[in-house]
């Protein structure tokens, strides 16, 4: 939302407002009203969309559910949607709405994928539109446009929740992995920002007090070369950071190195499974589970803390997976973790397979969280996806595993050992209160 309100061109006054943080005022004044929503939260975005437009607002719905589910699903509750980034059409979406008009059926998309300023890398070459071939990067300069105001996300309510301060190298990332929203959404394109631009965004952040920075890039090692030159500038910066990336940083010693004097506390990883069938089958073969041991004890030894993603319920698991999964993440030291059940994102392949299969269970987009039945599972029953999801919950977030687990993750710093302790403790204390609250959260 920040990146989008210093999109906006000049003359135009914007509110952002978070719900989790704050209630939304229906009757606001204002002329147009912008809305996103990541997963379950759609079925929010739509009920606000419907009840701003009852009061004659302009609404206008954009992001990658938007974006990827089918247009017409949106544009029932909506004026315009804006579909991929808004970089390059946002200021004429809301040109034409304050004009009364829409164009293109209220669809405004982005043809072209904005340049941030640093490296690209392609692995989709050319898009082909209608009988045409275009160049999937834009020639707009990322570094042209108005910086996100780092003095006013201190002041926000929001960074009370987030507690760390969020800014971003790159966008995109090249695998396949079929469930993935980001893939589909960035047609596997991967883009970084200047180094430059980014630690001119550490150093604002510093100067007003900030230290624990949190990378919103879904996989920031892309392209090595440019994480390596990052976490080089970065080392001097003496900040602390976090993000999501791919095992694959810890497969490439230079590149974890780099990582850890750079100030990298804790990753969260997609491990998926431990079977190299079960990752063959969503194209996340790249992640070799043979060498998960390897890695771990690499990343520990680095004092990075580890938070395990993993999926419950894929093609080729037993019942016995919920077990073992628990088992191996208590030998291989994880600080935390979030399990998944299957979810089928409109607009991925999985999505797909899964239609045309027949096998998707649940049709209201407000239940795609990531513990509930979407999928009908093979390899085990529907109860044994139920119960063996919550087991593992518990297991993992109980005080005998939690007691081996961190007796095993990393101590190198000890602040943030005890920080990661205490959200045990917690995750702990909240499961004994809501036994089956898990997957809605995260
Ligand atoms: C960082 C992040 C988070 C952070 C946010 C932290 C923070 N302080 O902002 C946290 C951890 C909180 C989070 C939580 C969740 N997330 Co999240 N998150 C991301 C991530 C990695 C980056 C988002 C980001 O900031 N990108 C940078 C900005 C600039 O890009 P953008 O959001 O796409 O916005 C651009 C366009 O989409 C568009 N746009 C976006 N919104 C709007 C709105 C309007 C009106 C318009 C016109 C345009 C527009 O314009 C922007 C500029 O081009 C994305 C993955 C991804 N790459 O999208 C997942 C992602 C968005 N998250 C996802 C999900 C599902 C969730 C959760 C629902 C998970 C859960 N079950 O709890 C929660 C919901 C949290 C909540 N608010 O309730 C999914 C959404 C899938 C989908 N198809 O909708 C994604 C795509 C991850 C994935 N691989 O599937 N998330
Ligand atoms: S590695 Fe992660 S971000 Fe990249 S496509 Fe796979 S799931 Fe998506």
């Amino acid at each position: 939302m920040p990146a989008l309100k210093a999109l906006t061109p000049r003359g135009w006054d914007v509110t952002i407002v978070d719900e989790l943080v704050a209630d939304v005022d229906l009757d606001r004044q204002c002329d147009v009203v912008g809305i996103g929503a990541m997963g379950p939260q759609i079925k929010r975005a739509y009920e606000l969309a419907d009840a701003f437009r009852a009061r004659g607002k302009k609404v206008v719905l954009g992001g990658p559910w938007v974006s990827l589910a089918p247009q017409e699903a949106s544009l029932a509750h909506a004026d315009a949607i804006v579909v991929g980034e808004a970089e390059t059409v946002w200021a004429r979406c809301l040109e034409d709405l304050a004009a009364g008009r829409v164009r293109s059926g209220g669809v405004y998309r982005a043809e072209q994928f904005v340049d941030l300023g640093g490296t690209r890398t392609r692995a989709m070459g050319t898009r082909t539109m209608g009988d045409r071939k275009i160049d999937v990067f834009s020639e707009i300069d990322y570094r042209d446009l108005a910086l996100v105001r780092w003095d006013r996300w201190k002041k926000s309510p929001l960074y009370r929740v987030y507690f760390h301060w969020p800014l971003m190298f790159g966008r995109g990332c090249p695998h396949p992995c079929t469930y993935c929203a980001v893939q589909t959404f960035y047609e596997r394109s991967y883009r970084t920002r200047s180094i430059d631009a980014v630690i001119e965004d550490v150093r604002r952040i510093k100067a007003i007090g900030g230290k624990n920075l949190l990378f919103l890039d879904d996989n920031p090692i892309a392209d090595p070369n440019a994480a390596k030159e990052l976490f080089r500038r970065l080392a001097p910066e003496k900040i602390k950071w976090s993000s999501q990336c791919t095992i694959e940083i810890a497969r490439d010693e230079e590149l974890l190195d780099l990582a850890a004097r750079s100030g990298c506390v804790a990753l969260s990883i997609g491990f998926e499974s431990d079977d190299a069938e079960v990752l063959d089958g969503i194209r996340k073969g790249f992640n070799r589970p043979q060498r998960y041991e390897e890695d771990l004890r690499r990343l520990r030894e680095r004092g990075i803390q580890v938070i395990a993603l993993m999926m419950l319920g894929m093609d080729g698991q037993k019942a016995n997976v919920f077990d073992r999964t628990v088992e191996r993440l208590e030998r291989d030291g994880v600080s935390l973790v979030k399990l998944f059940t299957p979810a089928p994102y409109p607009g991925t392949r999985y999505h797909d397979e899964m239609t045309a299969q027949g096998r998707i269970l649940d049709d209201d987009w407000g239940g795609y969280d990531y513990g509930s039945l979407l999928v009908e599972p093979r390899g085990m029953t529907d109860d044994d996806l139920r119960s063996g999801f919550d087991r593992a919950y518990k297991r993992f977030y109980g005080l005998p595993s939690i007691a081996k687990r961190m007796l095993r993750v990393p101590k190198a710093n000890p602040v943030e050992h005890a920080a990661y302790l205490v959200a045990n403790l917690k995750t702990w204390r909240f499961l004994q209160k809501n036994p089956s609250a898990w997957g809605t959260i995260s």
